[in-house]
């Protein structure tokens, strides 16, 4: 009966700490280590081909100049002050050049997203003059960003996270599930359409010999 009263009290514990409704500008995806010239300067950078994707899950439109983006846990070293509306299902990229840009016209170090290939967390935050909440955040491992990989939300805006591996096929064992879909700036994923090989197969089986 102890163990009973005591779990009771666990779940009503839980659920009061749990947050009242998800976010509506929500992190949606996330580049780290890119081999590509996403930003499409002429140029494959380290730093300024990095990118994050935000989305608007809710269904009205959302300033976003209260909104920081970090990849540290302390909201007062955001790497980035958002700016400008946000429809209702839109999204919007953020490259290492958008956030280099900022930092060189409001003074401070030029690191752009900063994301770590080894691992990182990315915060979103939101700022409400002395509170700072966190509307989104997300931990991703290296096997998520390395080499062209994105990690992300499938379905777009509303799933959980998910590899966009459609450049660079992981194969291992490690969650979140890889996917096959391919990075996708600014965009729903861009997933292969299935192939039915094994029907292929069957097929043309019937013809050997
Ligand atoms: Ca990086
Ligand atoms: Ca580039
Ligand atoms: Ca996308």
């Amino acid at each position: 009966m102890k163990y009973v009263a005591f779990f009771l009290f666990s779940l009503i514990v839980v659920a009061s700490f749990a947050p009242a409704s998800v976010a509506q500008i929500r992190l949606n995806e996330i580049l780290a280590d890119p081999g590509t010239d996403w930003n499409s300067d002429g140029a494959i950078d380290t730093k300024l081909d990095e990118w994050v994707e935000i989305v608007n899950t809710g269904g009205s439109a959302v300033d976003l100049s209260k909104y920081r983006i970090s990849d540290a846990a302390a909201a007062t070293e955001f790497r980035f002050a958002l700016s400008g509306m946000l429809g209702p299902g839109e999204t919007k990229v953020y490259f290492g050049s958008d956030v280099v840009a900022w930092q060189a016209a409001n003074g401070v170090s030029q690191l752009g997203l900063s994301l770590n290939n080894a691992g990182d967390t990315v915060f979103l935050y939101e700022v409400n003059g002395p509170d700072i909440n966190t509307s989104d955040t997300y931990t991703y491992a290296a096997a998520e960003v390395l080499d062209d990989r994105s990690c992300g939300r499938m379905p777009h805006g509303s799933g959980g996270w998910v590899i966009f591996d459609g450049m660079n096929p992981y194969t291992g064992a490690q969650p979140p599930t890889p996917t096959g879909c391919a990075p996708s700036p600014g965009n729903q994923p861009n997933c292969p359409t299935p192939t039915h090989s094994s029907t292929w197969g069957s097929i043309k089986s019937l013809y050997r010999g």
